[in-house]
Formats: C-alpha cells, sequence, structure tokens
C-alpha cells in the first residue's frame, strides 16, 4: 500500500532528495519519471511536492505544487523572507549591496530583513546610523554578533515559520550565524571548516535546514543574489522603495525621480526626509539598470 504525502524538498543532488514531512525527513527520494519537468526547471529547494512512500521506506516525487516565487542564482523555490546580511567591519558594510538585495527582494515579493553582524566589532555611531536609515523606510532590522553569541535568540525569532535565505557579500559572516542557529550545520566559515579545521569543497546546491521551533534557512556563498533581477525595469525601480511611495506626487507620472523639474522625491531628499546617500545608491542602481538595457 502507497501512501501520498506532502513535504517540502530540503535539497536535491545526484538524483536524490531529501523531503521534509510532517513526522520527519524521507531521506531518499526520487523523481517520478513522467513528471513533465521543463515547465518547473527541475525539482529543487523550497519546492513544495507530493510524494508516494514505498513499504521500503523509499519516496517518490509525483507532483510539485505552483511556486510563489523561485530564484535562479541560487536555484531556490518560495522564499518568504532574505535576510541581508552586512558587517560593521571587515568586511566594512557596504549598503549598495544591501540595497539591491532589498530590491531584488521587494521586486519579487519576498519579505527583506537586515541583519547587522559584528557588533562586537564595536562602532556604535556606525551601527546606529544604519539602523536610523533602514528602520525610517520601514525596514525589519536585527543587530547580531555571530563570535560572541549576541542576540541569535532574537534573530532566531525573526527566522520562525518561514523558509529565509542568507545573502550578503563575502566574510560578512552568514555561514558563522547559521553555524550560531544551528550548532550541528558546521559549515565552512572563512572557507574552514569549524570542526575539521581544514577546506571542504563549497556545496554548489542550496541545502535548506530546519530551525529549533520551526522554519527552514539556506546559506548562500557571497557571490549569489548580487544581480539586479533580469526582468526589473529602470521604471519599475521606484516602485521598489517604500519611501518614495510616501512622498506625494511628482509632475510627471512616472517621474523617475532624477533629472525631472516638481520632484516630490528630490524635495523629500533636500528636507531631510528621504536619507541622501541611500537616495544617491538609487541613482546608482537607476543608472544601472539604463546601463543594462542601453546593451541588449
Ligand atoms: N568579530 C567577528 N567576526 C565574525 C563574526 N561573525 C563571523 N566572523 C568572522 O568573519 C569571517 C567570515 O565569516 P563567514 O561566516 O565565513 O562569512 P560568510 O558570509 O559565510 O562568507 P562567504 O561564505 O565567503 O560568503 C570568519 O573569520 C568569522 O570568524 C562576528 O560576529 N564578529
Ligand atoms: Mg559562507
Ligand atoms: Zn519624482
Amino acid at each position: 500500500m502507497e501512501q501520498e504525502l506532502q513535504g517540502i524538498v530540503l535539497n536535491g543532488h545526484g538524483g536524490f532528495y531529501q523531503v521534509l514531512l510532517d513526522k520527519g525527513v524521507c531521506q531518499t527520494c526520487h523523481l517520478r519519471g513522467k513528471l513533465r519537468l521543463n515547465d518547473y526547471e527541475g525539482v529543487w529547494a523550497g519546492d513544495r511536492v507530493w510524494i508516494s512512500i514505498a513499504d521500503d521506506g523509499g519516496g517518490m516525487i509525483e507532483g510539485i505544487f505552483p511556486r510563489r516565487n523561485f530564484l535562479l542564482r541560487p536555484r531556490i523555490a518560495n522564499v518568504d523572507q532574505i535576510v541581508a546580511v552586512v558587517a560593521i567591519n571587515n568586511p566594512p558594510p557596504d549598503l549598495l549591496l544591501i540595497d539591491k538585495l532589498l530590491v531584488a527582494a521587494e521586486y519579487q515579493n519576498i519579505s527583506p530583513l537586515i541583519c547587522i553582524n559584528k557588533c562586537d566589532l564595536d562602532k556604535k555611531s556606525l551601527t546606529e546610523s544604519i539602523i536610523g536609515v533602514y528602520q525610517s523606510v520601514g525596514y525589519p532590522l536585527c543587530v547580531v554578533s555571530a563570535v560572541r553569541g549576541e542576540n541569535i535568540d532574537s534573530l532566531l525569532s525573526l527566522l520562525r515559520g518561514k523558509i529565509s535565505l542568507l545573502a550578503g557579500c563575502s566574510g560578512v559572516g552568514k555561514s558563522s550565524l547559521i553555524n550560531e542557529l544551528l550548532p550541528e550545520a558546521d559549515l565552512e566559515v572563512g572557507g574552514i571548516s569549524q570542526r575539521l579545521q581544514r577546506g571542504r569543497h563549497t556545496t554548489r546546491y542550496v541545502s535548506l535546514l530546519q530551525l529549533a521551533g520551526g522554519g527552514l534557512i539556506a546559506d548562500t556563498p557571497g557571490f549569489s543574489l548580487l544581480d539586479l533581477p533580469q526582468e526589473l525595469e529602470p521604471e519599475q525601480l521606484p516602485r521598489v522603495y517604500p519611501e518614495f511611495q510616501r512622498c506625494g506626487s511628482c509632475r510627471f507620472d512616472g517621474c523617475s525621480h532624477d533629472k525631472e523639474p516638481d520632484c516630490a522625491v528630490k524635495k523629500a531628499v533636500e528636507q531631510g526626509t528621504i536619507d541622501t546617500e541611500r537616495y544617491r545608491r538609487y541613482l546608482k542602481i537607476l543608472n544601472e539598470l539604463r546601463d543594462r538595457e542601453v546593451k541588449y
């Protein structure tokens, strides 16, 4: 007798998938051959699937539920939250990258969370200024230290019940944070496995890990998610800046808030209700998108 069950794919490679079910993880699932994968680009971490379990305990993925979203680099489905990690120092905060991650998240309807790590490398005024910029926009923030284990509980509570993806440039401490959240994960930190104290092959596929109290999280290497979404057009950029929506209207419909006269956003920048540096980074991203259009 076969049972049909629903679950979430944790990872998959070499034709084997691990699928999280209500009552535990089915460690070895295969893919039903007749499954039409061209519509889905395959089965990836985060996919909600239904599987049948044979008497020997092996699972067979029978179908994939429609996806809420799908990211390409790395390939992962149904992400609820992108955690944009930035370090206070080593490396110094790259707020342009944070803004790009926020743009990508907003554009794909994924909730963003900003996580400021390495708060032990105390630069109080810097931490406060980053908080100031993003809190006023309305983004949730969390200040932690992976090495000191500081505030990891509040990070954990912000991850509860969701599928989250850690993103941010190399060295900000993403893998260190996962090791704090989940000591048994033993991810490579600074390219070195903590337990083995030597480098291992960096995994190229995403693996969702189960958090205590519910929720799944995936690490990504520093180079992922850095590209702006392919389909994002320059005209769409203003819409993913929540603070621009509160400015009232500009003289021109579809104002890009760049060189146009009577622009409500530029007025808000002059009056100090919109952060000048964040606005400058907006113009940089806008020009990057425009340059990209010219090249196509
Ligand atoms: N001082 C301090 N150092 C930290 C903290 N978190 C991580 N580090 C150090 O920062 C370095 C990089 O940490 P990783 O966790 O490998 O960074 P990552 O974001 O995973 O980097 P990639 O995998 O290259 O993208 C390591 O030497 C960590 O020990 C922290 O809270 N404070
Ligand atoms: Mg890492
Ligand atoms: Zn405008």
